[in-house]
């Protein structure tokens, strides 16, 4: 057994199509894992949220100033660009480009594993292949950029049907943002599915789906503390 492995913190992703309620969802959750005396941080790719006074986060970013999602890296100022319609990028770049958002921060994410502490993330690999594809990208090649990634312990997929996305105050001006192209990026999530998965039905009240997601983590956290980090996603 690996020493620094011991009680190893674990490794949460937040998966779904937009509006589905994940960026609420993660900033609960690191609260509510925080005011139970456990380690929690938050990464969101593409960027990552940072509050100015440090790793705690309380509100969503659409409702605070203070806590905007930070695309800053010079990869996530390109990403950036792509998503507010400011710049083109070709499919296959862009692509390349998210994923290497991802690579960029692995040396940070696994240091907080092994230091205990538990990371949630907004997005991963799996809404790198599912927008990518769903533009006519070829699955297995879209995977090949993020094989070998730390490998979640546990993917909370919140499932909304788009209709009701859309009701939830519509879509946003970012590219990929409407209706037909979210319904082909759902099915390719489908086609994504693994044993670490787990689909929540994110039509219930923010509370209640908080408490189904709390319930699924605790038991994560509690599992993955004896079980090695592994660095092998779809491999
Ligand atoms: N997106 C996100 C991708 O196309 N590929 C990726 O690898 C990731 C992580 O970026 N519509 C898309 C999905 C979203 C958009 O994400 C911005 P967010 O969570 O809305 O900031
Ligand atoms: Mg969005």
């Amino acid at each position: 057994r690996i020493l620094n492995n011991l009680g190893r913190g674990a490794l949460i992703v937040i998966e779904g199509c937009d509006r589905a309620g994940k960026s609420t969802q993660c900033m609960k959750l690191v609260d509510r894992l925080e005011d139970q005396g456990i380690k929690a941080r938050l990464l969101k790719f593409p960027g990552m949220f940072r509050s100015p006074s440090g790793s705690r986060i309380g509100q969503h970013p659409d409702m605070s100033f203070a806590y905007q999602p930070d695309r800053s890296t010079s990869i996530g100022q390109m990403i950036n660009a792509y998503l507010t319609n400011a710049k083109d990028i070709e499919d296959h770049a862009i692509h390349l480009l998210f994923s290497a958002n991802r690579w960029e921060a692995m040396t940070h994410l696994k240091s907080l594993l092994i230091a205990g502490t538990t990371v949630i993330i907004d997005r991963y690999a799996y809404s790198g292949v599912a927008f990518s594809a769903a533009k006519g990208l070829d699955l297995k090649w879209c995977k090949q950029p993020d094989v070998g990634l730390v490998t979640p312990d546990l993917v909370l997929f919140l499932d909304l049907p788009v209709e009701e996305a859309e009701k939830r105050g519509g879509f946003g001006g970012e590219r990929y943002e409407t209706k037909a192209f979210q319904k082909k990026v759902r099915d390719i999530f489908m086609d994504l599915r693994d044993r670490s998965w787990k689909i929540l039905d994110a039509r219930v009240s923010i509370d209640e789906l908080h408490a189904r997601v709390l319930e699924e983590v605790m038991r994560t956290i509690e599992n993955s503390k004896a079980l090695q980090i592994r660095e092998d996603l779809w491999k």
